[in-house]
């Protein structure tokens, strides 16, 4: 008989590096003739990320929106850790709303595909209401040995001991774990790892934003029960492309710049280093003598992002920043940037939709992690041979102020570099074959396009 086309409900959390890949989820379901709705949690932390739904939407009309609305929460409630894992807590409590907007959908849904974040709020929900619930872990797979394990990893006291070890796989080292989680007090992150990490077992599959080529033996790990005995597939369905429905920005600046000689300098669009780190940073990057497009980042959320680059910088760097580079505090078009032929190579922070973008594109990366998945991630970055990491500048500004000279020398050994040039070329062809016609994320996507069918 007809197979039925399948409908799938999206759920995002909080902060860009959480919806942007939802949304290139979303793009590649619907050309694969899913029907999609997008549930929005409203409002959102910043405002890049109203921004950018508003912008997805006009460019998709074939996808739906629901909103789902967020209450607001009593004062002793708030506090002053991170606003974007207080809004996934704010997400988590409104969540008894989402069954009845579930069950409103018309076709009925086939599946829904929920952030890894609220694991452990939305499977009961889709349990009651028969619904297979895909989580997609949007960090990557060698991530997600430690969100499956960390709850089995606690003594007493609720700290960990020791490195997360797997069988087959290197260590997670207790010091490239976000630090939040070494912490004996409770914290949102903590409570997050360890309730959601425990429910990851009874999802209906896990969707990771990564490829076979470059996390084949953790994606193995994870599949033949080397973390954990009891977990459901996991897909590897990446890397997402980007799609591109931002107005193009058309940076006059780097289309006069040399093909390739270009450093991106970012930290993603929820870290805010001190002034301190900025300004040594700004001084490492001219004396680097490379070309760099830098994106200063004052505060955690764009909307309080409002001090004036002289400020920031301090009149007398500026004035040097602008002979060699182009530093702007507005929010850019990464996306675009990466793919601009001047960009030879990108100063990041590891986020893992930077590091996707950035293979995609094959720019050569600096790693500098911050906070979070961070260091896990470009401990990747050095083993696949996309970048360098120098592991003594340790979590941002946390620790230490690393020095400009450090930078500059460690900004121009980077663009200096030619193998690592071929090789992120080389990591890009094999990023977009894994997403062509014949290659392993697009057939474990088209397997599982097929499941729902049914
Ligand atoms: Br900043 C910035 N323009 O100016 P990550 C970011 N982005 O397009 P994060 C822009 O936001 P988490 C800007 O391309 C990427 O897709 C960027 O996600 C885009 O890091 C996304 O790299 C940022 O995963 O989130 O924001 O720190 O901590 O959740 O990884």
């Amino acid at each position: 008989g007809d197979l039925r086309v399948p409908h799938v409900a999206l759920l995002p959390s909080a902060g860009m590096g959480h919806l942007t890949p939802f949304l290139r989820l979303a793009a590649l379901l619907a050309s694969h003739d899913v029907c999609v709705t997008f549930i929005a949690p409203n409002p959102t932390v910043s405002l890049a990320e109203s921004q950018s739904l508003s912008n997805f939407l006009m460019a998709f009309p074939q996808i739906t929106r629901k909103q789902l609305h967020l209450l607001p929460l009593d004062e002793s409630c708030a506090n002053s850790e991170d606003p974007f894992y207080y809004h996934f807590e704010l997400i988590r409590r409104s969540s008894h709303l989402l069954s009845p907007l579930l069950s409103s959908l018309s076709p009925p849904l086939s599946a829904m595909i929920t952030d890894m974040s609220f694991t452990s709020t939305v499977l009961p929900i889709t349990d009651s209401l028969g619904l297979p619930n895909y989580i997609f872990f949007t960090s990557s797979a060698k991530m997600l040995t430690l969100y499956v394990s960390f709850h089995t990893m606690l003594g007493p006291n609720h700290t960990i001991k020791d490195d997360l070890q797997v069988p087959g796989l290197g260590p997670i080292p207790k010091s490239r774990m976000p630090p939040p989680l070494l912490q004996e007090s409770n914290n949102l992150l903590k409570t997050f790892f360890i309730e959601n990490g425990k429910k990851m077992t009874e999802s209906s599959g896990i969707l990771v934003n990564t490829y076979e080529s470059i996390e084949s033996e953790t994606l193995a790990a994870l599949n033949e029960g080397r973390v954990l005995r009891k977990l459901p597939s996991v897909i590897s369905i990446g890397p997402l492309a980007p799609c591109f429905f931002e107005t193009s920005q058309q940076l006059q600046w780097l289309n006069d710049q040399a093909t390739g000689s270009v450093l991106y300098v970012s930290f993603g669009s929820r870290t805010a280093m001190s002034r301190e780190q900025i300004r040594e940073l700004g001084d490492g990057l001219v004396r680097s003598g490379c070309r760099f497009l830098w994106a200063v980042k004052d505060k955690k959320v764009d909307i309080e992002d409002d001090e004036k680059l002289t400020e920031v910088l301090g009149e007398e760097l500026l004035e040097r920043v602008k002979k060699n580079g182009l530093a702007v505090k507005n929010w850019l078009n990464q996306e675009e940037i990466l793919s601009h032929p001047a960009i030879g190579g990108f100063l990041s922070h590891c986020g893992w939709n930077s590091l996707s973008e950035a293979l995609w594109n094959g720019v050569r990366v600096l790693a500098w992690p911050q906070h979070g998945d961070q260091k896990v991630n470009a401990d990747l970055v050095e083993r696949i041979g996309l970048g360098t990491w120098d592991k003594s500048w340790g979590w941002g500004d946390r620790e230490t102020v690393v020095k400009a000279e450090d930078i500059a020398q460690t900004v121009s050994e980077i663009m200096g570099n030619d193998l690592l040039k071929l090789q992120a070329l080389h990591i890009r062809d094999e990023a977009r074959r894994a997403v062509g016609d014949d290659g392993s994320s697009t057939k474990s996507l088209a397997a599982l396009i097929d499941t729902w069918k049914k």
